[in-house]
């Protein structure tokens, strides 16, 4: 007997007919996936989920801010630019003792991954040859190393490969006709640029952007479009939701619709497949609820520790909280 309710449900395909030129993921592509009825497209991206990875495992990186503030950047969204009065204080780059520290305690708590973020514009030489050294402190921990330090050149990237350095983030922040709304002191193709140094050096690319910046949904598809066109894609893509920091200009917003991220979050999982797809920045103002259905949208990763770079984040013992209640596993 057939059931009306229980019709199969249509599987989404990247259309067949893309061109390479046009890339894997035409914008409209992306688009017709964020307008899908909500739980089909969580469905959908359940699915693809559970054809690579592990249901039920999340994977936990944990963030040191390692040289705060100051920055000649004028981001938008960022409490760490000299352009906004913000109360965050420019500090020095750490040195090897604090980095061992923060790498210890995040090991103890079951961190896989360590990052470490520097509030520059691009660094010197002579920055990247001492984050070298931080690098190996975080290797020799025994931890996969992640850092974001702004526009590298080939030289720099190629040091740090050498250091042991497993990823590098930067992100595409938004689209690239949202981009001059937030950013006016570099320009889309220096991100892409360095993405592509990066790559060539032989380490992981973790790149993502964020959500909640007043964009439109379209120009959300089209940030997704932008990463899942890269070839290859990102193997660790970071949504993050924008906080939203007093003395920024992005402060006083009206909020991004919950669902809607959780949507944003389904659409890269699908359009990644294979990508950790990291639920990031905003998860302390999020509901437990809300996590739960990023989850379930196909997030696998998270920042994990009490403070992000400069904002807070969840304290381990809200996270061990909140996956013990949905039976999730640190992987
Ligand atoms: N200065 C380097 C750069 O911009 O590439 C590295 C550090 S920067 C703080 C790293 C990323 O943090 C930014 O690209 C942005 O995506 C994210 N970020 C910064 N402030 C944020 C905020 N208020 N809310 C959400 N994400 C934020
Ligand atoms: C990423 O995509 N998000 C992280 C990390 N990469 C470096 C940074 C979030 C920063 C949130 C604002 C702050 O704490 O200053
Ligand atoms: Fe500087 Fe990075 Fe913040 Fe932009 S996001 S102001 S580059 S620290």
């Amino acid at each position: 007997m057939t059931n009306a309710i229980a019709q199969p449900v249509q599987v989404i395909r990247r259309p067949a007919e893309c061109s390479a030129t046009e890339g894997r993921w035409p914008l409209e592509a992306v688009e017709a996936l964020f307008a899908r009825p909500f739980n089909d497209l969580l469905f959908e991206a359940q699915r693809v989920h559970r054809d690579h990875f592990q249901p039920n495992e999340v994977q936990l990186s944990t963030l040191l801010s390692i040289k705060t503030g100051g920055c000649p950047e004028d981001c938008a969204y960022c409490p760490q630019s000299v352009h906004y009065d913000t109360g965050v204080e420019a500090g020095k780059l750490m040195d090897s003792a604090e980095v061992l520290a923060a790498v210890t305690a995040a090991r103890e708590q079951g961190a896989t991954r360590f990052c470490m973020g520097a509030a520059w514009r691009a660094p010197k030489d002579r920055d990247v040859e001492k984050v070298a050294e931080l690098v190996r402190v975080v290797k020799e921990a025994g931890l996969e190393a992640c850092c974001t330090l702004g526009m590298l050149s080939d030289g720099q990237a190629q040091t740090l490969k050498e250091a042991g350095l497993d990823y590098y983030n930067h992100n595409l922040d938004t689209a690239p006709e949202a981009y001059g709304r937030i950013i006016s002191t570099r320009d889309y193709q220096d991100r892409l640029d360095t993405l592509e140094r990066v790559r060539s050096a032989g380490m992981h690319v973790c790149s993502g952007g964020i959500v909640g910046m007043g964009e439109s949904r379209r120009e959300r598809a089209g940030l997704i479009a932008q990463l899942a066109n890269m070839d290859p894609y990102p193997e660790s893509v970071p949504i993050n939701h924008l906080v939203q920091v007093e003395g920024t200009p992005l402060h006083g917003l009206e909020p991004l619709d919950p669902l809607e991220f959780v949507r944003t979050i389904a659409v890269a999982r699908i359009t990644m497949p294979t990508a950790r797809v990291r639920l990031s920045a905003g998860r302390q103002q999020m509901s437990d609820a809300v996590q739960a259905l990023c989850f379930m949208a196909g997030a696998n990763s998270i920042f994990y520790g009490e403070k992000l770079l400069t904002t807070g984040n969840p304290d381990w013992e809200r996270d061990q909280a909140l996956f013990a209640k949905l039976g999730l596993q640190a992987g």
